[in-house]
């Protein structure tokens, strides 16, 4: 049994839209979590998550946190979706390194754009200019990161991209890539069941 601790409209959203790319049966714990861009929302004792965050995905009795690492654990463990590469596949070496770059540079960077510190530390502008070439690089050859398969980097990817549009160039290679991912059908089911955060003003 797979359960995904998930908060509206945050992080956990694109193991919620990977989970229905994959097409395996799960349930949804819907918890409150501290938002500190709008200081609201606050841990929730019923997740299991040791930091109080989301995503936190529990198989049977094991417990999986980093979004990352979920993803991992989850096309390895239904690798007939073929949506990551099996350990000794052609592919492995790539996939692996796509989702550790998600959590291990493409955030920082992104945060240092966000921060407003990649207009002032030359490392930071580094590090964010390195994210958007290795991005771009990929999409040139596309439609997606890994070629033409798509894979659930490309959840982690264009998940986190369109949240933050604005704090990436202008790119038709990026919108494109954006629209294709976006627009499956496993997104829109997955947005679905997304919710709505406690406090927030529902649309009439
Ligand atoms: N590195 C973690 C980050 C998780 C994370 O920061 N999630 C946010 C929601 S977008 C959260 O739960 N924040 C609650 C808190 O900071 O207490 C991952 O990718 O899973």
């Amino acid at each position: 049994m797979l359960t995904l601790f998930h908060a509206p409209q945050s992080r956990s959203g694109r193991i919620l839209w990977l989970l229905e790319e994959i097409g395996v049966d799960y349930g949804i714990r819907y918890v409150d979590i501290f938002r500190a861009m709008t200081l609201s929302g606050a841990r929730d004792p019923a997740n299991p998550h040791p930091d109080g965050k989301v995503p936190a995905l529990l198989h049977n009795r094991a417990l999986v946190t980093e979004s990352a690492a979920i993803a991992l654990y989850l096309t390895d463990l239904h690798p007939e979706a073929n949506l990551g590469a099996p350990v000794g596949s052609q592919d492995r070496g790539a996939y692996v390194t796509w989702l550790a770059w998600t959590a291990g540079e493409m955030e920082p960077a992104f945060w240092g754009k966000i921060s407003g510190a990649a207009e002032t530390d030359p490392n930071a502008r580094a590090r964010y200019d390195a994210a958007i070439a290795r991005l771009l690089t990929a999409l040139a050859t596309g439609p997606y990161l890994m070629g033409d398969r798509f894979t659930a980097a490309d959840v982690m990817i264009a998940s986190a991209v369109a949240w933050g549009r604005e704090y990436v160039p202008e790119s038709a290679l990026i919108d494109a890539w954006l629209e294709r991912a976006l627009n499956r059908p496993a997104n829109a089911r997955a947005t679905a069941r997304d919710g709505t955060p406690p406090g927030a003003v529902q649309a009439a």
